[in-house]
């Protein structure tokens, strides 16, 4: 109760901000997109993750306002972006799926893109494999809502949920992005590489983009890229920042 009731003030008093990870197009190393994530510094509690906080937010029913915070805050981030850019820049913005229970997730995000100006190409929804095991019909139907819009949608941190892969072929996809475990250390194991390979082979041919999640070394890279994810995200190319220590213009390595 306690991070709950601190969580409810945090709302209220502004210790949650949001920081940016670049989503990079490879081979050009240009940035295609920012994932908002976001952090807490509580004045009593120090540094909260997320992982922390998340599922308490979504247990207490804070879901929903600290969702339609991220979205506001990412998308007057997106504004300021694209303002001063000839290429368009979008956000990535996380969403849990007990933002999808009430059947109007597609108004908050409607709402959220009236308010701030903001074009809906650029905004990205990630939602997770745990989509599935919600209400699929509706969440689907909220999906489809939410594409005639022009928003996009990535399924997040796939290869690590309960779902069956049938998901695939039922969501309205956009992206597709394979979570750090497929990446990390992939150029050591072969049969790791086996199942990497074969992985993004699926996410082409169903006509995604695949993107790979946690990549923090340059072996890692080089095997992704030649596997055909065509967007890396990780520390070895940024690690989430403050959207005023981004530079969106500065070379990748
Ligand atoms: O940034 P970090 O690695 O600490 O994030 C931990 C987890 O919290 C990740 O799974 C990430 O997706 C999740 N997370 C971060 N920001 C948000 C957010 O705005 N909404 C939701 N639903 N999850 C988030
Ligand atoms: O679940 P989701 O994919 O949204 O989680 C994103 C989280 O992954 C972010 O909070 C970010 O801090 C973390 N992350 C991003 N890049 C890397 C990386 O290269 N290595 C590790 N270990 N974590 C990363
Ligand atoms: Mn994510
Ligand atoms: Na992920």
């Amino acid at each position: 109760l306690r991070l709950e009731e601190c969580l409810q003030r945090a709302l209220a008093t502004g210790t949650l901000s949001v920081h940016y990870q670049p989503v990079v197009a490879v081979p050009q190393r240009e940035i295609r997109s920012l994932e908002a994530l976001l952090r807490w510094q509580d004045p009593l509690l120090g540094t909260v993750s997320p992982a922390e906080f998340i599922p308490v937010a979504e247990t207490s029913g804070l879901i929903d306002k600290l969702g339609t915070f991220v979205l506001r805050e990412a998308l007057c981030q997106a504004v300021r972006w694209n303002a001063g850019c000839a290429v368009p820049l979008s956000v990535n913005v996380n969403v849990s799926v007990t933002q999808f229970s009430s059947g109007t997730f597609p108004d908050v995000v409607r709402d959220a893109l009236n308010r701030t100006g903001a074009d809906p190409r650029w905004l990205t929804l990630e939602v997770t494999e745990a989509v599935a095991a919600q209400d699929l019909p509706s969440v689907t139907r909220q999906l489809h809502t939410l594409k005639a819009l022009g928003v996009r949608i990535a399924l997040d941190d796939f290869g690590t949920g309960y779902s069956s892969l049938a998901v695939l072929s039922q969501l309205p996809i956009d992206f597709l992005k394979l979570d750090r475990l497929f990446v990390q250390g992939v150029h050591l194991d072969a049969r790791r590489q086996v199942l990497l390979r074969s992985v993004v082979q699926l996410g082409l041919e169903l006509g995604f983009v695949v993107v790979a999640e946690g990549v923090e070394l340059p072996e890692e890279l080089s095997f992704v890229q030649a596997c055909g994810c065509a967007h890396v995200q990780g520390f070895l190319l940024s690690r989430p920042q403050p959207p005023q220590q981004l530079n969106l213009n500065a070379p990748h390595p």
